[in-house]
């Protein structure tokens, strides 16, 4: 009797989770969007991050279906029937996983390229430093530098250098919509390209815990169409 009230139980907390499924799958996913959102991608290398996550997503699925199917089929299957142990040993333990890896990782190495953009020429360097806990964004032109603190204007449409380095600790950098990170150390110069393919303002955060101060370390990119870019240009350089 005991044990039967024990299921009753155990069967309506499922009955109850499986109603809140959906207001949780729709919590969750409002976390997706907003300006820190790397599923809202605004320029090539995001994008690509964006396609490899899902796709990385589409395998992991693939994968856990199956298994959880075959679970499922030796759970209900008829005992008096021999297991093919050939098949699950070679073909799920071997050949199945070998090819979802073999996949994933031709696959991502192929986009890396496109992320990282080993072969893109960019149109602009600027040199990213990073200092707890603020940005210094230097742009070199040919009449000197210009630096500016926790903004970084760029052309909408042209793909943009950022060298970035640090004057302290590590930190990273990254503008979700528009990147992947790359970290901010001290005494090297690590490269990262950017671009955004519409104008507008995209929030970027330090991405490496560096202290007291590492939330607060948040900065901009700007984004300007050629008119606004050329008004920029006229105002900032010497
Ligand atoms: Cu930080």
């Amino acid at each position: 009797m005991e044990r039967i009230e024990v299921r009753a139980g155990v069967f309506a907390g499922v009955g109850t989770a499986h109603r809140l499924l959906p207001i949780g799958f729709f919590a969750v996913l409002g976390g997706c969007s907003g300006p820190l959102s790397a599923l809202a991608p605004a320029g090539p290398a995001a994008d690509s991050i964006v396609t490899l996550f899902l796709v990385l997503l589409g395998l992991s699925a693939l994968s856990f279906i199956v298994i959880f199917g075959i679970f499922i089929l030796a759970w209900r299957r008829d005992r008096s029937r021999k297991v093919r142990l050939r098949l699950f040993l070679i073909g799920g333990g071997l050949v199945f996983p070998l090819v979802l890896l073999t996949i994933a990782t031709v696959y991502g190495v192929a986009l890396g390229e496109r992320i990282t953009g080993a072969r893109t020429s960019p149109s602009l360097t600027v040199e990213a430093r990073a200092e707890r806990w603020h940005w210094q964004f230097t742009r070199q032109t040919g009449r000197g530098s210009v630096t500016r603190p926790n903004v970084l204007h760029i052309p909408a449409g042209r793909t943009v250098e950022v060298i970035v380095t640090s004057s302290d600790v590590i930190h990273s950098f990254w503008v979700p919509r528009l990147a992947g990170k790359i970290d901010a150390i001290p005494g090297m110069r690590n490269r990262i390209l950017l671009r955004a393919d519409i104008p507008g303002r995209y929030n970027g955060v330090c991405a490496e815990f560096c202290g007291t101060g590492h939330t607060a370390m948040n900065f901009s990119v700007v984004a300007h169409d050629a008119d606004g870019w050329a008004a920029h240009d006229k105002d900032v350089l010497p």
